[in-house]
């Protein structure tokens, strides 16, 4: 049986290894400082829906004001793992001035409308990441990214069905009422935003 003959060029000297490991962990610098950018625009999004909920506390409305408390908590966990997914890969993260909000809405109808045309931003920046991670060649960051891919789904689906349903209920009080009674009912439920090394300490 003849010798297993490694071709030189699979083989690494240390100082190859060292830097292809490095290049394997580490994210490059443009990539890095997009998910800087959209985790400025996660919490952007957080100071959004915490407004729109004390407007909606401010003006009687409990149901519509817990569902944007809800939604404020659930932009802040998206904004904690993509910080801690920037730690995981041996990165920098730059957290940049939050941008003031509108402090009020005219109708609940007009406040949803503004979210569903906020989510759909969200969702060009998110699809614009992963353009990104696709010209740089970084995998892990796409395959992160697929999470946030599904998540704007879900996101502009909740906000056009609360359009379609106060768009039906019109100026109808009773209905508003109802409404809001239900969306009293929806409970924040933590997303597990740690990497593995901070869960393992
Ligand atoms: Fe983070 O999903 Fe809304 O913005």
């Amino acid at each position: 049986m003849p010798d297993l003959v490694l071709s030189e060029e699979l083989i690494m000297n240390n100082n190859q290894y060292e830097s292809f490991i490095k290049t394997t962990i580490m994210m490059n610098a443009k990539i890095q400082d997009a998910i800087n950018a959209q985790i400025n625009a996660e919490l952007w999004s957080a100071y959004l829906y915490l407004s729109m909920s004390a407007d909606f506390a401010a003006k009687g409305y409990p149901g519509f004001a817990n569902w944007m408390l809800v939604q404020f908590k659930e932009e802040q966990d998206h904004a904690m793992k993509f910080l801690n997914y920037v730690i995981q890969r041996d990165g920098v993260v730059e957290l940049k001035p939050i941008e003031k909000v509108q402090k009020s809405w005219k109708s609940a109808l007009d406040a949803y409308k503004d979210t569903l045309a906020h989510e759909n931003i969200v969702t060009g920046l998110i699809n614009n990441l992963f353009k990104i991670a696709t010209e740089e060649n970084d995998f892990a960051t796409q395959s992160f990214l697929k999470w946030y891919i599904d998540e704007q789904v879900e996101e502009e689906e909740n906000a056009q069905n609360l359009i379609d349903a106060l768009k039906l209920i019109g100026d109808n009080g009773y209905g508003l009422y109802m409404l809001d009674k239900e969306l009293a009912a929806r409970v924040y439920v933590p997303l597990a935003t740690t990497t593995s090394t901070a869960a393992a300490v």
